[in-house]
Parts: structure tokens; C-alpha cells; sequence
């Protein structure tokens, strides 16, 4: 875990975002999780996984088990995977 995950947020600020003709290198990653029952488990995952740096949108759903990970970087599978756990459930690529 890094010390300051908005780090990236900050550097990120500069970027012309308005052109997304393949400059947009924004990430989505899929995991399947188990574990969760309820919104608040959600929330958790939510949580964890959004502190990771480089993180901008998390989708999850205790219904389904899908967790889509929107990033601006490459994400490392193991800290999307340790955040899971973190929050307290498992996770697997999808
Ligand atoms: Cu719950």
C-alpha cells in the first residue's frame, strides 16, 4: 500500500482528458468476489479497493459478486486482490 494514493490523482490533473480517440488510457479490470451479502459488504470492498493509487472508479455487487476495477494505470492484480482481503472476502481475476 502506498502512503499517499492521491498521488496519482495529482499528476493525472495535467492530461487532456476531453480527447478519448485512444488517448484515453483509463483500465477496467474485472475480479469475481465471494463472500459478500450485503451493501455494506460492498461498501467495504468499495472502500479498499478505491484506496489503491491509481484507482478511479469501483463497481461492486454483493448480488452478483462482480467487482470492475476502473483505473488509470495498469492495476497489479495482488493489491486489488489484497485489498479484497483486506476488507475481509476473496477475490479471483474474472
Ligand atoms: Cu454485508
Amino acid at each position: 500500500m502506498r502512503n499517499t494514493p492521491w498521488g496519482y490523482m495529482v499528476v493525472d490533473i495535467g492530461y487532456p482528458d476531453g480527447v478519448s480517440d485512444g488517448g484515453d488510457d483509463m483500465t477496467t479490470t474485472e475480479y469475481q468476489v465471494t463472500g459478500m451479502t450485503c451493501g455494506h459488504c460492498e461498501m467495504s470492498v468499495r472502500r479498499e479497493v478505491g484506496g489503491i493509487a491509481g484507482v478511479d472508479d469501483v463497481e461492486v455487487s454483493a448480488s452478483t459478486g462482480r467487482l470492475v476495477v476502473t483505473s488509470t494505470t495498469e492495476l497489479d492484480d495482488a493489491s486489488v486482490l489484497a485489498a479484497v482481503d483486506e476488507a475481509g472476502y476473496r477475490a479471483v481475476r474474472a
